[in-house]
């Protein structure tokens, strides 16, 4: 991977000044099914929800929505009548909608513990404007659908938001429009433990293909392996 790609990746970090970061304690036991979200990774409403899941340390089932994409856009049309992201549904509760602020809103009233969401990923006109200059940053990236492979089961992917190095396995999951299930393993996050035991050290990303058995660290050779496998 180039140190371009690295360096914007991180300043992209450095302008949401921390947001999606650390893990705080969340009501898990609600959170039985994974959520599920349409986004896509260059869209910056779809950030804050990301950055939400981080920080109430909640796991989700990833739908990847890019411009043109043709495997998942047209669900959320079905289900809400239009092409809008993100769009979210909780299987513990029936919520579903779209709008950024109000999931956030949704998901720190109902996992939250009485944590309320920080300032950068608050529904203000300054949260939305400074991750849409993080968005700038990069704007090709998990931006637009390329031709690509539907897995039949969906990935596993260990992340946090913030992270330069997840964000731009994110971007290559995002562009190939494959589905995976996001485990958020935030600075203090609970669930780091477990990960730990399955990988054998805490480094992520990490991504688990059921599909072919393949267990792997390091971005550079996560992209390259989903295009490998995934890439018409
Ligand atoms: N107010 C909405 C704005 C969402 C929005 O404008 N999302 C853009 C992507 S950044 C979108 O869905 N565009 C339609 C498209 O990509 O086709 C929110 O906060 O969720």
């Amino acid at each position: 991977m180039s140190l371009l790609n690295v360096a914007s990746s991180f300043a992209v970090s450095v302008t949401r000044l921390g947001a999606g970061m650390k893990a705080a304690p969340s009501d898990q036991a609600l959170a039985k099914e994974a959520l599920v979200l349409f986004e896509f990774e260059g869209c910056p409403f779809c950030r804050k929800v990301r950055e939400a899941l981080t920080e109430l340390d909640l796991d989700a089932e990833i739908r990847p929505c890019p411009k043109n994409g043709q495997r998942f856009r047209p669900q959320v049309t079905e289900l809400g009548g239009k092409a809008q992201f993100p769009f979210l549904i909780d299987p513990n509760t029936g919520w579903e909608g779209y709008e950024s602020a109000a999931i956030v809103d949704y998901l720190f009233r109902t996992y939250g513990k009485g944590k309320k969401p920080g300032f950068l990923i608050k529904g203000n006109a300054f949260a939305t404007l400074n991750s849409s200059i993080a968005s700038g940053i990069r704007p090709m990236n998990g931006m637009r659908a390329k031709s690509s492979r539907a897995p039949e089961q969906p990935l596993e992917l260990y992340s946090f938001e913030i992270s330069p190095f997840c964000r731009v396995v994110r971007e290559k999951l995002c562009e190939l429009e494959t589905p995976y299930i996001l485990h958020n393993v935030g600075k203090g996050s609970p669930s780091r433990e477990a990960f730990i035991k399955r990988s054998g050290k805490m480094m992520v990303p990490y991504l688990i293909d059921p599909n072919t058995g393949v267990e792997m660290f390091e971005s550079a050779d996560i992209v390259k392996y989903l295009e490998d496998t995934y890439s018409l």
